[in-house]
Parts: C-alpha cells; structure tokens; sequence
C-alpha cells in the first residue's frame, strides 16, 4: 500500500468475526483492565491498558507502518518517547553524540535528567558536517541523537552518512523525525535505527492531543523499550490514540499544503528589506538545498528568520500578527510564530543558545494551510509596525 492508503486503513480494518461491528474506524476503548473467562484461562489479547489497549495499538499499527518500520510504539509526549528510548539504551557514566541544534526540551532531558543524576555525558556537535560525528565519538558512546530539519535554526545532517559512520563503531542512529514528517523524510529507509516524533506535531496535526512515537524494526530492541513503555508507563491516552489515528489520514494532504505554504511565506520573507536571514530548505539559499532534495521528498511547513533590528523589533513584530498566534509548537493546521530565545528554547543557557545561532532576533513560523495570501498579508502588515 502506497502512504496515503496505509495512513487511512492500517489499523482500522473492519472486524465481522467474534461479535464485531464492522466499523470503518477505530472505536475508542476506555476499559482500564480486561476480565478473563477464567482464573485459569490466558487473557483474550489485552490485560491491562497500561501493557496493552486496542485503540492504542491500532495507532501503533499505522506508526509503524507510515515511518517504513516494523513496529510501533505510542507514548504520552514526544518527551516521554524519547525518555524511554533514552533510558531502554543508557546506563551511568555512558555518553551520547547528539547534533548541537535541538529542541530546548530534549537538551534539558539530557542535561538535567540523564547527565546531572546519572552521569551520561553528552557531546553537541555541529551534524552539518558528518567529521563532526565522527570526532565526537568515544568507546562508551550509546548512541548518535540527530534531528533534521532542526528545531528551530532548519539545519539538516545527511543522515546516511553518519548512519555509515556511527555503523562501523555498532552505535544505532536515532532521528528525531517531527519536523519533517513521516510523509518528507523516511530515516529508517536512510539507515537510521530508530525514529522518534512528537506526536503533538504534524502527525496528529490539530493541536489538540499531546503525544509521542517510536518507531524501529529491530524486534529485539523493539522488545526492550515496549517493555520500558510497559514499565515507566508513559503511554499514550486511548482517547489521544484516536485523535492521532484520525489525524494520520490526512497528514499527506495537509503535509503538500504546509510545504507549498512554507514556500510561498520563505519566499516572501527573503525578499523582504526587513529580514537578515531565512531558514528553509526549500530556498536555493539554504546553504543544504542539495542536501534536503536529495534527503526529504518535500521541504515541510517550518521557518525561521532573523529580523533586522534585534529583540525590539522582533517582539514588536509578534506583537502586531494577527493570524498567526504567539505560540509554542507547530505542525498544526493553524499558522503560529514563536521567539525561540524567550519561549521554546529558554531553558537553554543564553551562551550555548548563542554560540549554535539562537539569537535574540530568530523567530520561528509555522505555517499552517490557511490560505497563503491571508499569512502573507498578515506578516507585511506586521513588519509595517516594525
Ligand atoms: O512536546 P512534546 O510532545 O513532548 O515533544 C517534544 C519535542 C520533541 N522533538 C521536537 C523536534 C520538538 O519540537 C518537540 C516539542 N517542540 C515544541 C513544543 C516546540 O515548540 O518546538
């Protein structure tokens, strides 16, 4: 089955047998713990929901299915997954190589959780040049962390080549797939070993559920961190698991339209007097232009951009949109803009922000699948208050 057709059908086939309805979408399953006919008969395929619940498991059908991989796995956040995935591989004083630009929110879960109470060292490197892996690789390194596009300066790595790298040493690759999306970027078919996403982004796409997914085919490794998921218990709500289901089916439609969107909106913001630089892929000024064609099927929906003018101006921007909300996250059908230095990466130290490009005139788009013509006014009216 081609994406679009596996993102409708997988996991929600119509049951006849056994007193099934037929429905043609995955009912909602709020039973906490299910009974057995007997104190000595096995349970009829789920126990407890925590271990197992059929919602859940038929979004962990379509996860696995839209990233190329065998299994799949739902957890309550993007963090939780990555949690999870951190915490099936690492042991103290282990050490990870991870790309230097990243979600604020991972580099404080492995600052302040993995580093400052276990002990695991981690190396931030410039991904854009695979070297930099390489250099940054030591005997207890457990893994290589990439994210590609990045969150928020949209730089890419080749993630074959440091898949090709991080192999001769044994190290499994993990991508952090969320800005690209299942429908741009396939890691596992790159090599990559896992890939984690947040949920609460593209793939369920409305702003309306928090969630993350793992997605492998390694059945071993599969097994030990389904048993983590079991274990810490960070699973994903059934009700979330339906919303997500839900937005899989249109995530190819509104991927085209975010990166048409995005396009169009970069575009715009490169021909502005007011703006320094612009970060898309999609840009033949993206310094990995090649990169991103050759990698991604498409260029996604996110954007940043220096304004001219520094903080003051770029507050007084914000302050003047009037579709786009002020608003951390993305990949949701609403266009948002954000000030990453103030907002989703404030928990990084203003130094280490500083030194990888995280500057205090960077602002962040989402763009969403309204109509471009609206966002394009809405951003031209703002600069004119600037
Ligand atoms: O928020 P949560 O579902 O826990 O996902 C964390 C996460 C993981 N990876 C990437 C690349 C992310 O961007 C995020 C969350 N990011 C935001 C909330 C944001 O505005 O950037």
């Amino acid at each position: 089955m081609k994406f679009e057709t596996a993102a409708v059908h997988v996991g929600e086939e119509p049951v006849f047998s056994e007193g099934g309805s037929g429905d043609v979408v995955i009912p909602i399953h709020l039973s906490s713990t299910f009974a057995r006919e007997d104190v000595s008969a096995p349970p009829r395929g789920y126990e407890y929901s925590r271990s197992g619940n059929p919602t859940r498991h038929a979004l962990e059908k379509k996860l696995a299915v839209i990233e190329n991989a065998h299994f799949g796995l739902a957890f309550s956040s993007g963090l939780a997954a990555e949690t999870t995935v951190a915490l099936t591989l690492l042991k103290k004083n282990d050490h990870v190589v991870a790309f230097d630009d990243l979600y604020g929110g991972t580099r404080r879960l492995f600052n302040h959780v993995f580093q400052e109470n276990f002990g695991v060292r981690f190396s931030y490197v410039d991904a854009r040049d695979p070297e930099n892996i390489n250099a940054g690789l030591r005997k207890n390194t457990r893994f290589v962390w990439l994210e590609s596009p990045t969150n928020p300066l949209i730089r890419l790595c080749d993630i074959r080549e440091i898949v090709k790298i991080a192999h001769e040493e044994d190290i499994p690759v993990i991508v952090d797939n969320t800005f690209a999306s299942p429908f741009f970027q396939h890691p596992l078919l790159l090599g990559a070993d896992i890939v984690v996403h947040s949920t609460t982004k593209y793939i369920n796409g409305h702003s309306d559920s928090i969630g993350g997914a793992v997605m492998l085919s390694d059945e071993n490794l599969y097994r030990r961190i389904r048993f983590n998921q079991n274990t810490a218990g960070a699973i994903l709500s059934p009700f979330d698991s339906f919303l997500v289901a839900r937005g899989i089916k249109t995530l190819a439609l509104r991927m085209e339209r975010h990166g048409k969107n995005a396009l169009a909106v970069a575009r715009y913001l490169e021909s502005h007097d007011k703006v320094d630089t612009v970060n898309y892929p999609g840009l033949r000024s993206h310094p990995q232009h090649t990169l991103a064609k050759k990698q991604m099927d498409g260029f996604s929906g996110m954007i940043s951009f220096e304004i001219k003018g520094g903080k003051t101006a770029a507050l007084r921007f914000l302050r003047a949109l009037k579709i786009f909300a002020l608003a951390e996250s993305l990949g949701g059908v609403e266009s948002l803009i954000e000030h990453p230095a103030t907002m989703t990466h404030a928990s990084v130290p203003k130094k280490e922000r500083e030194k990888v490009g995280v500057t205090d005139s960077l602002i962040r788009i989402s763009a969403g699948i309204e109509n471009v013509d609206d966002l394009i006014a809405d951003l031209e009216q703002a600069f004119g208050e600037v």
